[in-house]
């Protein structure tokens, strides 16, 4: 088992707006991808030519270009660059080769070498008179066989395989360090130009170079040029994901015009991983805790995982994870294991903690909103799904992943109390946070569907929320004329009732049904009625009946109170339900005015505020409509200014309002008659302030 599956993976970032993050390279869309996990390197288990399956020609790769890299766009251009970077990785990962060099030419061809055992040169057994070299870059398919004799298992060592390349590139050149000689061959539109031939003696030297320039017939000729940026990236990301390879980068100054942040030459060593990363990706941004969480971790034919996290304040989190060193922009089973493991640990250490009760609503993406996550995996065989390929669809990459990171986590949170305390409360708001937002929605969607709903006659207030909110039922448009005009828009609405109120106490079902004076009344206020009432969906905390402040109105007053108690005795019961107290009369002498609300009132007035002067000019409103909006607003609306009469049912006396309303409002006169001759006092009123 090589020691390079230990190595880090580096990731494809997702919000990368946020973080200097580096380009993810395509995934190979055809083909298994490779298999890095070899229970013996060919060499030592005998690779030879012999090995090399032969399946198909290349021709079908020039006529249906798309079929094998995905399109011949510029993601599809790149795709040649990963599959030949990623056969240098394979050999650095399966710890035979310990640098690669990118250079970038001029010309348009860039040159990938590695200091490994060299492609195998010796000719193959089906095809005496072909190299290796030959059969792997011009047959379709070709690579090594893995089967028992040289692999543990089977699985594919190359993606498409270089000899997709090979028929895709207008020019390709092979040179191999192997056995102290130098070979070349070179290739054209995949055809050979000739022979292998060893073209000098390489003391001292091993290894495999592939110089080779896209074809403009394929990707058009303003497109078959590769770009530094993504090359760059492409190239330091592979010495992210693995710690023990060097990547040498050069590019020719002249393709650097006006490119930024790429530089003529560099070389890329990052012995820390992901964690170096990681580090790197989340410079410049606030953590929630000072230390990164990251580590490894391999067990003997299990695959293997690297992931470095941390927690990031200031912006959003993302995920970059790699399977292979091949990037899986869209995720899969091993982020599924990370997201778990992480957050079973922080719930565990929560429970630990006390705290078990405010972090049982944690979800995982509350834990993983705010965390910046690099995750790499080595597995055999892995399997890919989606148009792109680019999820990883392993089921076992779950486990392994989880497996491998719930006990560090566990160590992590404990070993650093402080932190992790830090962690679980932010993370304990971001949960908070969701389940308020949905709340919000929920209420919005509500009240848009209700809104729609709602009846033409009512002037509605802003104000979406219950509380706070106040609905006044009006007598007639012109009384409702001067409520509009002297309202609070955000929290007040008027809704005006025209014509007589229906009497529900003497009313049958039908007429109650049929009445649109009532409908109206029960849309505005969105609570449904009877066993349908539903005092969530009440849009109004405060239901204010406003009539004249005569006998009419009085009356108009009972028959609304004797609908609300018939028919939504919960809104009283809530304390949802006043009557506005609209004065009768204004008492005026010497630039001073005062209301008085009944004769009682105005007596009490004409003593205490003007000591019967007889001077005293008093008028009687004739209704609310007469009144001047500031003078309904100040007396009656205002709840600085105004008095309300809360509308109660006493506990203790329900069969008594019962009765009281079945002999005042129902259909027999008679009952009514004696009611009122039992009856000379009126029941007590609540006075509030509100
Ligand atoms: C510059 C890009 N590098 C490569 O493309 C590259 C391929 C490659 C390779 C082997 C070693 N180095 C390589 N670099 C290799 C050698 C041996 C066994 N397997 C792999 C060996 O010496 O026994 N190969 C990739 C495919 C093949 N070799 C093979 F199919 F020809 F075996």
């Amino acid at each position: 088992m090589p020691k390079s599956l230990k190595k880090p993976a580096k990731s494809g970032p997702r919000p990368q707006d946020l973080f200097d993050l580096p380009e993810p390279a395509p995934r190979r869309p055809v083909g298994k991808a490779r298999d890095v996990r070899r229970a013996a390197s060919p060499a030592e288990a005998g690779y030879t030519a012999k090995h090399i399956e032969v399946l198909e020609g290349l021709e079908p790769v020039r006529r249906r270009p798309g079929m094998y890299i995905g399109g011949t766009d510029e993601k599809a251009l790149h795709h040649l660059f990963a599959e030949v970077i990623d056969n240098a990785m394979d050999e650095a990962l399966a710890g035979h080769a310990t640098w690669i060099e990118v250079v970038m030419e001029a010309d348009g061809f860039v040159t990938v070498t590695d200091n490994g055992r060299g492609i195998p040169v010796d000719p193959h057994p089906k095809f005496p008179k072909k190299s290796a070299l030959e059969v792997i870059m011009c047959t379709l398919h070709a690579g090594g066989k893995f089967d028992s004799e040289v692999y543990e298992t089977s699985g594919g060592l190359h993606g498409v395989g270089v000899s997709v390349v090979n028929a895709l590139s207008e020019r390709l050149e092979v040179e191999v360090a192997r056995g102290q000689t130098l070979y070349a061959q070179a290739f054209e539109r995949g055809k050979p130009k000739g022979p292998v031939k060893q073209i000098g003696r390489a003391p001292n030297r091993r290894g495999t170079k592939v110089r080779f320039r896209p074809d403009p017939q394929i990707f058009g000729a303003a497109h078959a040029r590769f770009k530094p940026q993504r090359i760059f990236k492409m190239s330091r990301s592979k010495a992210y994901l693995f710690g023990g390879v060097e990547i040498r980068w050069s590019c020719a100054p002249e393709l650097l015009a006006g490119v930024d942040g790429v530089p003529v030459e560099e070389t890329f060593h990052f012995p820390g991983g992901l964690s170096d990363y990681l580090n790197a990706s989340i410079h410049g941004t606030t953590l929630v805790h000072p230390d990164i969480f990251a580590g490894r971790s391999e067990k003997k034919g299990h695959g293997s995982c690297e992931w470095a996290v941390a927690w990031v304040a200031d912006a959003d989190g993302f995920m970059s994870s790699y399977c292979n060193t091949i990037p899986t922009a869209d995720g899969g089973t091993h982020e599924s294991g990370l997201r778990t493991a992480l957050t079973r640990a922080l719930k565990d250490h929560a429970e630990r903690m006390g705290q078990g009760k405010r972090a049982a609503p944690i979800t995982t993406d509350d834990v993983m909103i705010g965390a910046a996550a690099m995750l790499s995996v080595f597995i055999r065989e892995p399997e890919f799904q989606g148009q792109t390929k680019d999820r990883l669809a392993t089921a076992e990459a779950a486990r392994i992943v989880e497996q491998a990171v719930r006990d560090p986590f566990d160590h992590w949170l404990a070993g650093n109390p402080a932190q992790a305390n830090k962690l679980l409360d932010w993370v304990i708001d971001r949960a908070d946070e969701r389940v308020r937002r949905r709340q919000e929605k929920e209420i919005a969607r509500k009240a848009i569907g209700r809104k729609l709903k709602l009846p033409g006659k009512l002037t509605d207030c802003t104000n979406t929320a219950q509380e706070g909110a106040e609905l006044f039922i009006v007598e007639g448009d012109s009384a409702g004329g001067s409520a509009k005009h002297a309202r609070n828009r955000t929290s007040q609405a008027v809704l005006p009732l025209r014509g007589k109120i229906l009497n529900v106490a003497s009313a049958g079902r039908d007429k109650l049904a049929q009445n649109q004076q009532l409908a109206d009344l029960v849309q505005a206020l969105g609570c449904g009625t009877g066993a349908h009432y539903r005092e969530d969906d009440l849009r109004y905390g405060r239901v204010i009946i406003m009539t004249d402040a005569d006998v009419d109105g009085a009356h108009i007053a009972s028959l609304l109170i004797t609908f609300f108690y018939r028919q939504m005795p919960r809104l009283i019961d809530g304390g949802h339900l006043y009557l506005a107290v609209p004065p009768l009369f204004k008492l005026t002498h010497g630039g001073k005015s005062v209301y008085a609300r009944d004769d009682a009132h105005k007596d009490e007035l004409l003593k205490k505020e003007f000591h019967h002067n007889a001077k005293v000019e008093i008028s009687r409103f004739k209704g609310l409509g007469e009144m001047m909006a500031n003078q309904l607003k100040e007396t009656t609306m205002d709840p600085k200014t105004r008095t309300l009469l809360r509308v109660v049912l006493l506990a203790d006396d329900r069969e008594d309002t019962a009765d009281s309303v079945e002999r005042l409002m129902g259909t027999k006169a008679e009952a009514r008659f004696a009611f009122i001759q039992e009856h000379a006092e009126f029941a007590s009123e609540e006075l509030l302030d509100v």
